[in-house]
């Protein structure tokens, strides 16, 4: 089964992931920042990547360690998950328009970090969360998994519908990118034999 577990202690967050890739998009995620749980519920949601996320983190700080760190942690997971990447996609995209926001993600599971991000979020803070920690997820994310990871949005007006829409685009595009591809399952997509 293409599982992983992570745990992950700093002196500044303990964190544990699990993941399945062949699950059904069952989550239970508790970082202790409500919006980023809302955020990490989508990503689980709509990538059909079932995920369990706990996080102790310094919020008397801020929220910054904590969601980076789970960004770092599940893109560890992630990498653990996919093994040698026999027989999956690899590549995925999504457009996906939620109310005001549309936006764009291209990924590629190459093993190869890349993060193009075009993304404004028209306010600091969506409630108590700072915005600027939705690119340090995703910065984190695409590092620690190995992933291109562009993303785009092309209209928005609302934060919240922003961010989110950013959260379940790249679900949607992993869900592809990650899925065993029935017509070369014995392979790994690369023509360099390894990915
Ligand atoms: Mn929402």
């Amino acid at each position: 089964m293409r599982r992983a577990q992570i745990s992950r202690q700093t002196a500044e967050t303990a964190i544990s992931v699990e993941i399945n890739l062949d699950g059904t998009g069952v989550y239970d995620n508790k970082t202790g920042v409500g919006f980023f749980d809302h955020m990490l519920d989508q990503l689980s949601r709509h990538s059909l990547i079932d995920m369990t996320v706990r996080c102790d983190g310094d919020l008397h700080i801020d929220d910054h360690h904590t969601v980076e760190d789970v960004g770092i942690a599940l893109g560890q997971a992630l990498i653990q998950a996919l093994g040698d990447k026999r027989g999956i996609r690899r590549y995925g995209d999504c457009l996906l328009a939620m109310d005001d926001a549309l936006v764009r993600t291209a990924l590629d599971l190459s093993g190869r970090p890349y993060l193009v991000w075009n993304l404004d979020l028209p306010t600091q803070k969506i409630g108590t969360f700072d915005c600027e920690l939705v690119r340090e997820f995703f910065q984190a994310f695409s590092t620690h998994g190995g992933i291109t990871l562009h993303v785009d949005a092309l209209h928005g007006i609302n934060s919240h519908h922003i961010a989110e829409a950013a959260f379940k685009s790249v679900a949607r595009a992993m869900r592809e990118a990650v899925e065993p591809d029935p017509r070369k399952s014995d392979a790994i997509p690369s023509t360099k034999g390894m990915l």
